[in-house]
């Protein structure tokens, strides 16, 4: 493989030609007319204008990319994530053109993509399911029997769905004959397909996945968790690996799990298994993600293995180099993304020119970006600006590194979202582990981001800090975690507001 085609632009098209270049093997960038200027047109080592700005003009256009391709003598396609990643047919495309798909075969994207089939294929290797429907339901008399069945609250979920787009909580049988109706519509209108099924709804959730590897020869490895349980309505704001919740021994059984789901459809390439962990630490399959995601850089940063040269080898028809034994946790990573964003506005996307960008430097930290001073922030695209990554020892070094380099981050031009990263990162309840999905609906309230704020701010983050490394350093008992749950001076705060 001499000649890549990264499929994708800003950060990720970058991060994927950086570790080709060190391969050696030569690069090929595709852009839109936005995109013009952008770092990874002229860090190709060649670069296609396929189209304007607009995604459905260029970079979702599957036979374009194709064309370019043939026309350049590429080997391989890497689509990166997002845009065409998960699309089956585009993958079938490129290999018939003969060009190799840096990614997994056709039939695992399609099982995948539909939340029926993952789970009808991880049902054969006994893989921790949430209660629901055994398949699709397809009236409300079906879906009031597994409700008595199951027990309210439940989610109606819709099979083509994903990314918690197309789910709906039902509360009691009542609402049922309406949640049902809109779920398959919205299903669909959304999806094309009106499938829907039914799962126990799980309150208080941790979001948490496992990374695999498969080979071409039926090797399959994990490389430990990511915790990402800090979203905003499905979008994640913050990762990190490994979780701090789980113990050696989940850790072990959440990971030979991921490896059976990817066994269930002979998985080749790099994907993701998410699972919800309850509060018991009781883990359940949810979905799997046949692609790079955004937030692998947390797990090369504790595994120090480089996941786009794996993707790459594995492509090329290299087996895996490394046993499951030999893969090891070393330190803890915490990722911040970083959105152009107001996050004092409901996060309204924000654009304009970046008229001061200077990227924090020095030990532990890594930014993955895609732009640089005095380009313009288009509006066509993901608002992401780069991952802000903290590396360290342990999970306080981790956090306190990824703080010093919020801090050392120069952005002037758009509004962004360091801020509401400071704030996650310095409250008590994610210094001391203890939250879930629910926790920035629980605990962020714009106005504890205006500046009158900030010394309080520091002060809870001081004491939590505080508190945290104490505890890391001796064993955790009850008071030291109520100590901490008293200092949480921001629920105070705004439960009087
Ligand atoms: C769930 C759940 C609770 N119970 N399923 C969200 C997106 C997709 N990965 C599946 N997701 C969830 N499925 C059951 N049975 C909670 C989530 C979930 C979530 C739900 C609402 C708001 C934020 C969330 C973040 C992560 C996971």
């Amino acid at each position: 493989m001499k000649k890549i085609l990264v499929a994708n632009r800003g950060e990720i098209a970058l991060r994927v030609m950086k570790s080709a270049r060190e391969m050696g093997i030569k690069t090929v960038a595709v852009y839109s007319e936005a995109d013009r200027n952008s770092p990874h047109v002229r860090y190709a080592d060649e670069a296609v204008c396929i189209g304007a700005a607009p995604s459905k003009e260029s970079y979702l256009c599957g036979e374009k990319i194709v064309a370019v391709a043939k026309s350049l003598g590429v080997d391989g396609i890497h689509p990166g994530y997002g845009f065409l990643s998960e699309n089956a047919a585009f993958a079938k495309l490129v290999e018939e053109a003969g060009v190799t798909f840096i990614g997994p075969t056709p039939d695992s994207i399609e099982i995948m993509g539909s939340k029926l089939a993952a789970k009808e294929a991880a049902k054969k290797f006994n893989i921790p399911m949430v209660p629901g429907s055994e398949g699709a339901i397809n009236t409300v008399e079906e879906a009031k029997q597994i409700g008595a069945e199951i027990g309210y609250p439940i989610l109606i979920k819709a099979s083509a769905g994903g990314g918690g787009k197309g789910m709906r909580v039902v509360n009691n049988a009542g609402e049922l004959e309406e949640q049902m109706q809109r779920a398959q519509s919205e299903a669909l209108n959304s999806f094309g397909d009106s499938s829907v099924f039914i799962e126990k709804y799980v309150g208080s959730p941790k979001h948490i996945e496992v990374q695999i590897l498969g080979d071409n020869y039926g090797n399959i490895v994990h490389l430990f968790e990511r915790e990402c349980s800090v979203q905003r309505r499905h979008q994640k704001v913050v990762e990190e690996a490994p979780s701090s919740c789980l113990t050696p021994e989940k850790r072990k059984a959440i990971g030979e799990a991921a490896v059976m789901v990817g066994k269930s459809c002979a998985y080749i390439g790099a994907g993701t298994v998410e699972f919800l962990v309850d509060e018991q630490l009781n883990f359940y399959f949810l979905e799997m993600n046949t692609r790079l995601q955004v937030e692998h850089p947390v797990t090369e940063m504790i595994t120090g293995i480089d996941l786009v040269k794996e993707q790459i080898k594995i492509a090329r028809g290299e087996k895996l180099s490394f046993k499951q034994e030999e893969i090891e946790i070393r330190g803890h990573a915490v990722e911040l993304r970083v959105y152009a964003e107001d996050p004092l506005n409901n996060f309204l996307p924000d654009i304009g020119k970046l008229q001061q960008y200077k990227k924090p430097e020095g030990p532990g930290v890594r930014v993955d970006d895609g732009y640089e001073e005095g380009m313009e922030i288009p509006i066509y695209y993901d608002p992401m600006l780069a991952k802000l990554i903290g590396y360290g020892k342990d999970r306080s070094e981790a956090i306190s590194r990824l703080l010093r380099a919020i801090q050392d981050y120069k952005i002037v031009g758009v509004k962004n979202t360091l801020r509401f990263g400071q704030f996650v990162l310095q409250h008590p309840n994610f210094v001391s582990g203890e939250f879930d999905t629910h926790f920035v609906g629980k605990h962020y309230n714009p106005e504890l981001l205006n500046s009158e704020n900030e010394d309080e701010m520091n002060i809870a983050a001081w004491i939590a800090a505080h508190l945290y490394t104490k505890k890391s350093n001796t064993t955790t008992t009850a008071n030291q975690k109520l100590s901490v749950r008293k200092t949480d001076w921001y629920k105070n705060r705004s439960s009087h507001r």
